[in-house]
């Protein structure tokens, strides 16, 4: 009887979790749009490969990076930056596919963010044992835009604190198709990702994407 309520209607409205002021969970978000998805990420990637990047201090990241749209996110021995060219081709980033630029502004109004118009998705790529430490996300010029955090495959912790580095962190699962919006007040959060468990994700095998949208201009 329930089973068929929303039979001929629209997609019932998403799960939303809100975590802080300006932070909210889309249960499931990216769901529908799955299979086109990954068909996006397969073409940026051919044109552009993962690769681990080196952070100012010298260290080589465990997550492997690629970026699509106008601005990449970028780091090498001289920091941190946005760059319009990928370092390893010399050339432009791929475009930014409609389907993940709509994907970004959708998600974003759902958590109260309308008309956010997404420059640069840094994609991530984690293997088992990767894991990103806490960090801020201020390499952006304008912080007065959300960002938007798409999470694809094997499941993973975010670890979501406070605007201190010492504000203890929650943890929040994030498994296929959860998206993650995240702004205003809680914009320039600490925020991570606990190192990734071993398993089997049946479309991408033992692996997570992670796309996260931002205004970077
Ligand atoms: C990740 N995400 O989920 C890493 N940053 O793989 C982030 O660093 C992130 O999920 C800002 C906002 C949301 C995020
Ligand atoms: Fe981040």
């Amino acid at each position: 009887m329930t089973a068929d309520l929303f039979d001929g209607l629209e997609t019932p409205a998403p799960a939303r979790e809100p975590l802080a002021p300006g932070a909210m969970l889309l249960r499931g978000f990216a769901r529908p749009d799955e299979v086109e998805l990954l068909a996006a990420i397969a073409a940026i990637t051919a044109q552009a490969p993962f690769r681990r990047m080196i952070t100012p201090g010298g260290h080589q990241m465990s997550v492997a990076m690629t970026n699509c749209g106008p601005f990449g996110w970028v780091t090498d021995r001289s920091g941190y930056r946005y760059d319009a060219v990928d370092p390893e081709s010399g050339q432009p980033w791929p475009a930014m596919p409609p389907l993940l630029r709509e994907l970004a502004e959708n998600a974003a109004r759902e958590a109260g963010f309308p008309g956010f118009a997404s420059d640069a998705c840094l994609i991530n790529r984690y293997e088992p044992g990767a894991k990103m430490s806490l960090h801020q996300d201020r390499d952006e010029r304008d912080v007065g835009a959300p960002i938007v955090s798409v999470s694809l495959g094997l499941p993973a912790t975010f670890l979501f604190g406070g605007l201190k580095r010492t504000d203890k962190a929650q943890r929040h699962r994030l498994a296929h198709g959860d998206v993650v919006v995240w702004g205003g007040p809680a914009r320039l959060a600490f925020h991570g990702v606990a190192p990734l468990a071993d398993g089997e994700h049946a479309l991408l095998g033992s692996r997570r994407i992670n796309l996260t949208f931002r205004r970077a201009r």
